[in-house]
């Protein structure tokens, strides 16, 4: 009978009087109990070996210790606890040296922090995303961090999760020295120094808060989390980090991350975590290479041509653009060009990084140009034909293994590639508008798409630092056939007699941006209505919208100054329309309405997700929660309507 040993999660070694703890346990180092039990052991171990001076901890694979194993948060925590364990390497004789390398995040940035100094690799990090999962740091991380930097900086690094790159934490005192080249041996060379002690951070006190600052960052912190519960909660620790003794912090602390780890929203935001890994690796393409893509084009440079090529720049990819003149080329050019010229308006990236962003993009209205291309993607009008005779040009222009991808909404792809040569190497490549922000791809193959070329979609994606999901073909795919949905019922619940400003609000209120009537008045109602509308002429029973009604009577947005609402001249805000009370009196047949809006709208969402699976256009109900979420603002922090239909009160 073989025993199956679990590989010992770290080793020792010893180099002159220094020992050198190098943790080994995949994918990321995250501190499972198997992991805590071998440090524990380390540091009782080392404390007791006269031939030991110091001790670097250093991690093999991708990364420093990446957090608490949150794979284990459904489980009764096995001691050691991550905070008895930071304390004890605290409290070690021998002083412990982190060496960084990667990510040093959570509870691997709260060993870090025990420890008495860290080195680092330029290119590693150091932070606290816990708040990214719903939670708190659990191992003293709110209340040591505020006696190494200030108040505003441990703020900024608890309560939004963004990890610090190491040479600012370098300039702000979180890591001790930058290591070139070899970290081990950097690291060994630190320790071995000897350099003088310092108080660990226990015995150091916090740096104070200027008056009225708690206050200041309360208004602040509850602005940018959007809702979420950890952020403030984390500002109350380190809060009380500042203000009573260690142990009280510490005490305080671990409450809040106990009570936050069992809580929905936690719950919530772990879902979305995994989700996000996973949808990157789908089972589909499990053991297929795919191609590379070192040089792109985007055939229509318009509102998603656009963006799908900035993104594609951003990717640092070269782009050619095609256009079908040289006016509408000159056009397009300028669109992407005005996509980053925003980017430096709002500080997001420098003149310079724009200019050479600009300058890998280059234009033609000759599809020639694109004989050695190895990724098109067409975003030209949402016309068939139109469609068709751009993919006829292509199939005759590009190399026979070039990826073609279309970016329809609505067309079935299996039309569009109708007659191409080798659709084997076609696929969808389903943006969302802006296409260089939103981070949602669907990627739709076809029954003749090869497994290739799907590789090379998802591949794409995470160049690209989209969340992509495969989708099956059907009418709007995932995503806008879940909006389709869910427009539906909210006009149902007009025709019900519910106030269109309130199902807005209580969508508001749950936690979306805007409810669905401003968002339609935002987008624009007539490109639901021209679809409804091309349906209906390809002889389709689609019954009359309410929608249908407003955009009739020139109501089709904020883009002609009325719509759902009315819009004052300038004002985006939403005025309720007694016009539009009077245009939909007759359709209002009254009955029952739902006693809570948005747990009704989520749970129809939720009703056509399952739908979507049972039809197989769905792989994981997690896929259509992580449509929902990047592509159209479902709250993070709820996890998605299949995540409220599985799991939800
Ligand atoms: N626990 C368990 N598994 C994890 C993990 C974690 N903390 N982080 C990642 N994984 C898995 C992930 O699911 C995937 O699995 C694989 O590792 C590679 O991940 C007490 C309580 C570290 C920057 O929030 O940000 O500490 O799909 O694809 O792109 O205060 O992973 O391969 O099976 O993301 O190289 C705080 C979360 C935890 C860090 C690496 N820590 N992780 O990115 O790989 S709470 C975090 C990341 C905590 C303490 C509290 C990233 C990464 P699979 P990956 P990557
Ligand atoms: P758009 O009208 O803004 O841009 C279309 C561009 O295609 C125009 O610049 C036009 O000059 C160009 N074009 C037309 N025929 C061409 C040809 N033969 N050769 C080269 N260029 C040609 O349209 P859009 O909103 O960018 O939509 C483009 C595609 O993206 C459509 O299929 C649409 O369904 C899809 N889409 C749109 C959105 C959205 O929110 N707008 C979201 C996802 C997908």
């Amino acid at each position: 009978m073989s025993i199956t040993l679990e590989a010992a999660p770290l080793a020792i070694a010893r180099e002159g009087r220094i020992a050198v703890v190098t943790v080994d346990n995949p994918p990321v180092n995250a501190l499972s109990h198997a992991l805590r039990q071998a440090l524990w052991d380390a540091a009782e171990a080392l404390d007791a070996d006269p031939a030991i001076d110091a001790v670097v901890l250093t991690c093999s694979g991708r990364t420093f210790i990446a957090g608490a194993d949150v794979t284990e948060f459904g489980k009764p925590p096995q001691p050691p606890h991550l905070p008895d364990l930071v304390a004890r390497i605290e409290a070690a004789k021998k002083p412990w040296t982190a060496a960084i390398h990667g990510s040093a995040l959570g509870g691997g940035f709260e060993v870090a922090l025990a420890c008495r100094f860290r080195v680092a690799l330029a290119s590693a990090a150091v932070g606290l995303p816990e708040v990214t999962l719903g939670i708190v740091p659990g191992a003293g991380g709110t209340v040591r961090l505020p006696r190494l930097v200030p108040p505003a900086v441990a703020v900024e690094i608890a309560t939004t999760g963004k990890p610090v790159k190491a040479p600012r934490a370098l300039a702000l005192g979180l890591i001790d020295r930058l290591v070139d080249g070899d970290l081990r041996a950097g690291a060994i060379a630190f320790a071995a120094a000897m350099p003088a002690l310092p108080p660990s951070l226990r015995d150091r006190a916090p740096l104070p808060a200027e008056s009225g600052f708690w206050e200041e960052a309360a208004k602040s912190v509850g602005k940018a989390s959007r809702g979420e519960t950890a952020p403030l909660r984390a500002l109350a620790c380190l809060r009380k980090a500042t203000e009573a003794s260690f142990e009280e912090a510490t005490a305080f602390e671990r409450e809040t991350f106990l009570e936050l780890r069992s809580s929905p929203e936690a719950a919530a935001l772990r879902h979305v975590f995994f989700a996000e890994r996973a949808a990157l690796r789908p089972a589909s393409i499990r053991g297929v290479e795919p191609r590379p893509v070192r040089t792109a084009a985007v055939v229509g440079g318009g509102t998603m041509g656009a963006g799908i090529a900035a993104a594609l720049r951003d990717a640092a990819i070269p782009v050619i653009l095609v256009e079908r003149d040289s006016d509408a080329l000159a056009r397009g050019i300028g669109n992407v060009g005005a996509i980053f010229d925003g980017a430096v308006k709002r500080g997001r990236i420098g003149e310079s990084e724009a200019a050479a962003r600009k300058a890998g993009l280059s234009g033609t209205t000759d599809y020639a140009r694109l004989a050695d291309t190895d990724l098109v993607i067409e975003a030209v009008f949402e016309e068939l034909s139109v469609k068709r005779a751009v993919f006829e040009a292509l199939g005759r222009a590009c190399r026979a293994d070039a990826i073609l991808a279309t970016n329809t909404s609505y067309l079935d792809p299996r039309a569009v590639a109708e007659g191409l040569p080798d659709p084997s190497r076609f696929i969808g490549l389903h943006f969302f508008s802006p296409a260089n922000v939103m981070k949602l791809l669907e990627v739709v193959p076809t029954p003749e798409t090869a497994p290739e070329t799907l590789a090379t979609g998802f591949a794409l994606a995470a160049r690209l630092r989209k969340v992509p999901v495969q989708a099956g073909i059907c009418d709007g795919f995932i995503g806008n056939r879940i909006l389709k949905r869910y427009r539906a019922a909210a006009e149902d619940l007009v025709r019900s007699g519910a106030d269109i400003a309130d199902i807005d609000a209580a969508m508001r209120n749950y936690g979306f941006a805007m409810g669905p009537f401003e968002a339609q008045d935002l987008g624009g109602l007539d490109i639901a209505f021209l679809q409804r509308e091309g349906a209906r002429a390809r002889g389709e029973n689609v019954p009359e919208a309410l929608g249908d009604i407003l955009v009739r009577a020139g109501r089709r947005g904020q883009k002609t100054g009325c719509g759902w609402y009315d819009y004052a001249p300038g004002d985006r805000r939403p005025r309720p329309s007694a016009a539009v009370s009077a245009l939909l009196a007759p359709a209002i047949r009254g009955g029952e309405l739902p006693r809570d809006i948005a747990a009704h709208l989520v749970g129809l969402m939720g009703t056509e997700g399952a739908v979507i699976l049972d039809e197989g256009i769905a792989a994981r109900p997690e896929d259509i929660d992580l449509v929902e979420i990047h592509g159209y603002g479902f709250p993070r922090r709820r996890g998605g309507p299949m995540f409220q239909r599985d799991f939800g009160p």
